[in-house]
């Protein structure tokens, strides 16, 4: 009987060791998946913060072939970012089809504005937005009888040119689901392909569009209204909520002090 209570005893003890033990390594894992860091540290303490840009979306980044180096309204917007953060800015080159992926594989910090989509929010943390637009579609001028409207270009015989990754791309398939799609790869252009008549339209923000018809006479944009109301954000890893905090509140101050506001102006848009 004795021996048994000891054995008894003994076994409850192991247990209860046990129990310890698989306390302190779930506490560990809590604690250290609860202070893993955020990025806001991490850009503090390397003095840097890496931005992903495109450099082929006037006039938000723009890449200048002669210099290297980018230009436009989110530029300006990034540089004012890491100004105030104390952090030197560092543009990293993306690409429309791997935009998303270089911010799950931590290529950079944030990318400068990516339209809202839902298919984006599923792995990428959006910032609060602050610029709004509508979309468009363009096509030849002298095509503008046969394609008045949204509608006559959803057709099995009208081809709608987009670029690969883009949020048009997504749309684009909503929009017309009749119409054949060609997805061409940046730096090549949609609506190059509309200008060359290998594809009859494409859409676009109604900014670009807008600066798309002074630059090429021949384009027009279909006089049948803007679809779509589109935010831009920036995008930041998904988990990191204390980064995604401080870029949204920054922003949220940036647009009372009018900092968004000259800089609309400086780049001639017109929303927010
Ligand atoms: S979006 C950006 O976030 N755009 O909407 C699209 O996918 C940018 C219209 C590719 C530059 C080339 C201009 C397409």
């Amino acid at each position: 009987m004795g021996q048994y209570a000891f054995g008894f005893n003994g076994k409850k003890k192991v247990k209860e060791k046990m129990k310890k033990i698989l306390a302190i390594i779930s506490f560990l894992i809590i604690s250290t998946v609860a202070n893993a860091e955020s990025k806001l540290q991490t850009i503090k303490k390397n003095g840097e913060l890496r931005v992903g840009t495109t450099g082929d979306w006037d006039p938000m980044s723009m890449k200048d072939p002669a210099t290297n180096k980018y230009k436009g309204f989110d530029i300006d917007v990034m540089k004012e970012l890491a100004k105030d953060m104390g952090v030197k800015v560092k543009f990293v080159p993306a690409e429309w089809k791997t935009i998303v992926a270089g911010i799950t594989a931590d290529r950079y910090d944030i990318s400068t504005s990516v339209t809202k989509t839902p298919k984006r929010a599923e792995v990428a943390g959006f910032t609060s937005t602050y610029y709004k637009y509508g979309t468009v579609p363009l096509v030849l001028k002298k095509n503008l009888k046969k394609f008045p409207t949204w509608k006559s270009l959803n057709n099995k015989k009208v081809t709608i040119a987009t670029t690969l990754g883009t949020s048009q791309e997504e749309k684009a398939k909503e929009f017309f689901p009749k119409s054949k799609l060609k997805s061409v790869e940046a730096p090549a252009r949609d609506f190059q392909e509309v200008l060359a008549g290998r594809a009859d339209g494409n859409i676009t923000s109604s900014t670009e569009a807008n600066k798309l018809v002074i630059k090429y006479p021949q384009l027009a944009i279909v006089p049948d209204g803007e679809k779509n109301p589109a935010f831009l954000a920036m995008m930041v890893p998904k988990n990191d909520k204390t980064w995604n905090n401080y870029v949204s509140k920054w922003i949220k101050d940036k647009k009372a002090s009018g900092f968004f506001k000259s800089l609309l102006a400086k780049y001639d848009l017109k929303s927010l």
